[in-house]
Formats: C-alpha cells, structure tokens, sequence
C-alpha cells in the first residue's frame, strides 16, 4: 500500500492538533496540548485507493530552523493551516510557500491551503476570497474546514493525497521521458 507523509503547519492556535486527532480518531478535543508534537497514523481510501497516511502535526518546533527544515524535508505533502478567526495568522503563513520549496528544492511541491474554524463565522476576520487568492498565487487547492463541527476535514487529508499523486505520476512521467 502507498504510504504519504504529511506535515501539517500553521501558527499556534489555529487548530492543527484538532483538525489531524479529528480526522484519525474522530473527535473534537477542546483543550489540547499545545507544545505536543507527534505522529499519526491513518489508513484511508481516496478516489478508490487506499493509502496510509503519517501525519506530523508540528507545534512551534519552528523556532528552531534546523528542526522545521528537517521536518519539511521528510515531507510528502505539507497542510498549512491558519484560523479564519484570526487574521495575523493568516499573514504568519505568507512566507511558507516559498520555505517549503525553497527547503525541498522543487518548484511543485504538494501544498493545500486550509482555513479552519468555518463554525466561526460570526468571529470571521479572514474573507474566503482572501484565502483563495493566495491558494491561486501558490498554485495549490484551498478547503475552509471546521475541526469542531468536522466539517470538511476528511476532505483535508483526501486532497492532500490527489495532490501528492498527481505530483508523483508527473515525476513519473518526466523520469520516462528522459529514459526514452
Ligand atoms: N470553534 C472551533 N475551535 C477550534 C477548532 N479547531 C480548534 N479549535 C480550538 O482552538 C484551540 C487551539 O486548537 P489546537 O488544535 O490546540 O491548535 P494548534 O496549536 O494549531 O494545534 C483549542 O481551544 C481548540 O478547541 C474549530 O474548528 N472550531
Ligand atoms: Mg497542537
């Protein structure tokens, strides 16, 4: 079976611990730890294939640079997450695009753009035009999820799978155009 390995990024706070035990265990904590960082697993079907997913969800490691290049170097796809709720984490993100292809020394590499915490609406600080501009400049997919109401959070990790195939079958693809 195919295995990913997916890292999830994001500043603190924007619920990247409530969006991966969400979708591996299926339920909503409230309060978790915020200095925890660990791995998961999760075996899914996507699109009719099943694949095991290794889910790091990272938490503020990212102070030391060394420790996040390592981990964005180990990475398959990358989930950068922000909190519609909260504008600055939003501009925290910015910067990530180009950490992660600058890190992994590609141009394409599998990114999805997740705003969570959509069951706060009335709290909203971020438009979802906002988050699908910056989607569109990244060149990568967006899905606004809310962890606590599970909405769209299957999604998440199922999109994350497309675009790690689909960078896998061009790499695929280039890799037999250069041995014809
Ligand atoms: N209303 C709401 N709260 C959330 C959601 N996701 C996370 N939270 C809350 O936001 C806080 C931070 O979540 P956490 O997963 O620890 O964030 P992390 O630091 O990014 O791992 C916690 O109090 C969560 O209960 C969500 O989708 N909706
Ligand atoms: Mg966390």
């Amino acid at each position: 079976m195919r295995e990913f390995k997916v890292v999830v990024l994001g500043s603190g706070g924007v619920g990247k611990s409530a969006l991966t035990v969400q979708f591996v265990s299926g339920c909503f904590m409230e309060k978790y730890d915020p200095t925890i960082e660990d791995f998961y697993r999760k075996e899914i079907e996507v699109d009719s294939s099943p694949c095991v997913l290794e889910i790091l969800d990272t938490a503020g490691t990212e102070q030391f640079a060394s420790m996040r290049d390592l981990y964005i170097k180990n990475g398959q796809g990358f989930v950068v997450v922000y909190s519609l709720t909260n504008h600055q984490t939003f501009q925290d993100i910015k910067p990530m695009k180009e950490l992660i292809t600058r890190v992994k020394s590609s141009e394409r590499v599998p990114i999805l753009l997740v705003a969570n915490k959509s069951d706060l609406e009335h709290q909203r600080e971020v438009p979802t035009i906002e988050g699908n501009t910056l989607a569109q400049f990244w060149g990568c997919p967006f899905i606004e999820a809310s962890a606590k109401s599970k909405t769209n959070v299957n999604d998440v990790f199922a999109e994350i799978v497309r675009e790690m195939n689909y960078s896998n079958d061009k790499e695929k693809k280039s890799y037999c155009c250069t041995v014809l």
